[in-house]
């Protein structure tokens, strides 16, 4: 197999692009990818500073290493969840990427600071453990980045993440989630802007690119991830694009292209919002979820409920190739 750029060994073929790659021209390909996504959705600008969203998984790690590559200025934001081994664990390997680059790395434990854990929260809540974590981490992000200044928040879904979505939400005609759905979300009403620079990346090539790259980075899936429909759904497509190659980056961008604009969705209020009591964050009630579920949760902590669900020994990128980062709530 020859690159078909170059002509040299190929060591990754693409069948969606119709392409083989070499180190050096895969690396590029990747890079294009990513650069051409920030600037199709004007994501950001070179002089913008970008916190990145790290949890030590493949596309967290990729994402930072490649807008450094690009020449943004990405700084890191982890946030510890409390969910036992894999939390030890996603820090462990976060800290060491960042410390061996000598880049700027903030961390968040939630158990130390808001004194909760993300399972005890759930049970504390009756929410479903990913909601509890995606209301959290939605927070902290949007904390960290206004009161760090910063232009706007990435996130490393990938391909595989969106396209899973959207087949969810489209498999139940969710069109209101649907039309939010997209790889940037404008800053408004004191919430930064969102964005999701990956999403022309398979989950097969941002593993590939960490190999390639050097990046150590944790396998391990998120135990409370068991059971997330999204991972059928990821299944599914992955059955799809087997016999159609493209299939996944046609569903997912045609969509981005044409399929949300054609939506009817019904005008939204315009929400009142002011400053959380409790935080100051902008909300619309007179404590913010987060503050609520804070309140709720306060001491609750779950290990013994992790412990029985994380029964999957830690692995490192060196003992797989393409497996996918835990996937839960966006
Ligand atoms: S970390 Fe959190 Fe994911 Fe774990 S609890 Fe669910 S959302 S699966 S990205
Ligand atoms: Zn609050």
């Amino acid at each position: 197999m020859k690159c078909t750029r170059c002509r040299e060994a190929a060591v990754i073929d693409l069948r969606r692009h119709n392409a083989a790659f070499c180190v050096p021209c895969f690396t590029r390909f990747a890079h294009t990818q990513v650069q051409r996504t920030i600037d199709d959705h004007r994501m950001f600008a070179q002089s913008d500073r970008v916190l990145v969203a790290v949890s030590g998984g493949k596309d967290s790690l990729a994402l930072w290493a490649i807008l450094r590559e690009l020449g943004y200025s990405a700084d890191g934001l982890y946030i510890g969840l409390g969910i036992g081994e894999y939390s030890d664990a996603s820090l462990e390997f976060t800290q060491r990427f960042a410390d061996a680059r000598g880049w700027p790395l903030q961390v968040v434990d939630v158990p130390s600071v808001y004194n909760f854990d993300i399972p005890g929260a759930a049970v504390a809540t009756k929410r479903a453990p990913c909601g509890a974590c995606g209301l959290s981490k939605r927070h902290l992000f949007d904390q960290a980045a206004t009161e760090g200044g910063y232009d706007a928040v990435a996130t490393g879904h990938n391909l595989d993440d969106e396209a899973a979505v959207l087949l969810g939400n489209v498999l139940r005609w969710e069109i209101e989630p649907m039309s939010r759905q997209s790889p940037v979300l404008e800053a408004h009403d004191g919430f930064p802007r969102k964005v999701k620079p990956l999403v022309r990346l398979s989950e097969r090539e941002t593993a590939a690119y960490c190999v390639i790259s050097g990046i150590d980075y944790l396998v391990d899936e998120c135990p409370m991830s068991v059971g997330n429909k999204h991972i059928g759904y990821k299944e599914m497509l992955n059955t799809l694009e087997l016999q159609s190659p493209g299939a996944k980056t046609a569903f997912l961008g045609h969509f981005y292209e044409r399929g949300r604009a054609a939506l009817q969705v019904p005008e939204r209020e315009p929400r009142e919002l002011r400053a959380c009591a409790t935080c100051g964050g902008p909300t619309n009630s007179e404590i913010c979820q987060f503050c609520r579920m804070r309140e709720k949760a306060d001491g609750v902590t779950s290990t013994p409920l992790i412990a029985r669900k994380s029964n999957k020994r830690r692995k490192s990128r060196r003992s797989a190739t393409a497996a996918p980062e835990s996937t839960g709530t966006p």
